[in-house]
């Protein structure tokens, strides 16, 4: 098999590493090597910065209807290329080629959406005591860092690019060196859009030394992050003594609580999908699941019948709703998971166990598990696991249910299954998580603000938040 050499794009030109050092990109489904990714440095993320420095001055000042222009076209590009896009997504990440369609097109509305921010964006202006003025200049940050992690690689990647150069900053960006394929293809589509060389690099490779790199360089002066807590914390430690603004999404343990006013088949339905959808690896997805007593047996009995029919395996086959986990360390992460849970006390009620589907049989699958029996403080609902992997648990009262969904480090998102609209907006008003969903999840607005408390995270992404991270805010006060 001829391997896919990927490259850097520094100053509107693909180019090699500097140090002509590769490393070896796995399709997860097989356990094959199909691609090279660049083991990018520190030189090779100074010279994006150059570009980055060279570009900045034109791309500020350009009308803002022309990067409305520029956004839309690579919104457009995508879309084009949606299947090429959604192919590549997979083969890197191990996700189901369906799910990665409605990706690719939710990365294209992030572009669409924050090329129309770039027109609307609008500042605030206070009048004091009629005898002054002040307005508010909202002004680039400069030169921005992007990293992205591997679980929705070219939709969170967009997510962040898009609103930084809507802003006016140039970018300096590194997708998980496990899934760098879709960034590097965004690349191309951004040449054939018309951006200008330099406002976009995007540099590949291992987070300890090219990630990095981005972090400590002096001329960065925004980092705009998505990964695990350790690193996240890491990354803090690093740029706070150089006051660089910082953007953290960490990642979370959610509760999902199923009152006994619920609908049940509603709330069975979403479950499923909140648990084991892009097998279990979303940050958004509800890991440990608590159902009222009155309603627990029911719940678990049709919960079980549909996971039985999820079918785990080929990510190109539309049927498959369950496909490999990203990588080989990962792989063995989660099951260690499953192992600790066992320890624990906890009981397997399906799933559990490595999946070998026939003709992918050195894949790396795992069965969607449901986990019951456990305490709420035990290992396995207090860390992320982040694969198809869930604990259920009962209980009686909603104060009792609020004290365990609360007893967590992580506070990212949350979904509650009631009919009772007082006890909705009492619950979303008490739970301890930037995200509340009432019977649904992940509804997503591109307007509204996304992001946790707690250890998972720092700052909000998304609408004007996104756009006030990267900008910074100048007060210009006339008196008259
Ligand atoms: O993420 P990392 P990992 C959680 C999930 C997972 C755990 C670890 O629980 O098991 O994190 O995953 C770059 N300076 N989430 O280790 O390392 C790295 O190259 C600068 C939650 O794969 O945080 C990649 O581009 N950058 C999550 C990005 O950081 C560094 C999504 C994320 O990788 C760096 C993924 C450094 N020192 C995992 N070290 C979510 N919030 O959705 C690494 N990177």
């Amino acid at each position: 098999m001829t391997l896919i050499t990927l490259q850097n794009y520094i100053d509107g030109n693909y180019c090699a590493p500097t140090g002509g050092q590769y490393l070896e990109g796995f399709n997860p489904a097989t356990g094959e090597v199909f691609s090279q990714v660049p083991d990018s440095r520190e030189a090779d993320v100074s010279l994006a910065v150059q570009a980055a420095k060279k570009a900045l001055p034109a791309w500020k000042a350009m009308p803002a209807d022309d990067r409305f222009r520029i956004l839309n076209a690579i919104a457009e590009g995508i879309e084009a290329n949606l299947t090429e896009f959604a192919e590549a997504e997979s083969m890197d990440q191990g996700k189901p080629v369906w799910l990665a369609k409605t990706e690719m097109q939710r990365a294209a509305q992030n572009f669409r959406f924050y090329a129309t921010a770039a027109i609307q964006f609008a500042s605030e202006s206070h009048q004091t005591d009629t005898r002054a003025i002040n307005y508010t200049l909202r002004q680039p940050v400069g030169i921005v860092g992007c990293i992205s992690p591997w679980n929705l690689p070219l939709y969170l990647f967009s997510w962040k690019i898009a609103p930084a150069l809507a802003a006016g900053n140039c970018v300096v960006a590194k997708p998980s060196e496990f899934t760098p394929y879709t960034a590097y293809l965004l690349c191309r589509i951004c040449n054939e859009a018309g951006l200008p060389a330099g406002v976009l690099n995007v540099v590949h490779g291992l987070g300890a030394s090219c990630g990095q790199a981005i972090v400590d360089h002096p001329e960065i002066k925004a980092i705009s992050f998505t990964g695990g807590t350790a690193t996240g914390k890491h990354i803090a430690s690093v740029a706070a003594p150089m006051f660089k603004k910082l953007s953290l999404e960490l990642g979370g343990k959610n509760p999902n609580i199923i009152f006994d006013d619920a609908d049940l088949e509603e709330a069975v339905k979403t479950t499923v999908r909140s648990s084991f959808l892009n097998q279990g690896e979303i940050c958004l997805c509800g890991s440990r699941v608590f159902i009222h007593t009155r309603m627990y047996e029911a719940f678990k009995a049709m919960l079980l019948e549909q996971v039985a029919k999820m079918q785990v395996g080929d990510p190109a086959d539309d049927k498959t709703r369950v496909g490999a986990i990203v990588s080989k360390p990962h792989f063995e992460k989660v099951l260690s998971y499953i192992e600790l849970a066992k320890a624990e006390g906890g009981r397997v009620l399906c799933g559990g166990t490595a999946v070998k589907p026939p003709g992918f049989e050195n894949g790396w699958f795992i069965a969607p598990t449901i986990i019951e029996g456990l305490s709420q403080s035990c290992r396995t609902n207090m860390e992320e696991i982040f694969g198809p992997v869930i604990t259920i648990m009962p209980f009686e009262t909603e104060e009792e249910v609020l004290g365990m969904a609360n007893d967590t480090a992580y506070g990212l998102a949350c979904t509650i299954w009631t009919t009772d609209l007082k006890r909705a907006h009492r619950m979303a008003e008490a739970i301890q998580s930037g995200i509340v969903w009432v019977n649904c999840w992940l509804l997503r607005d591109l307007r509204t603000p996304f992001g946790g408390v707690k250890q998972s995270g720092v700052g909000r992404e998304g609408g004007w938040e996104a756009m006030r991270f990267f900008t910074e805010p100048k007060n210009v006060c006339i008196a008259y």
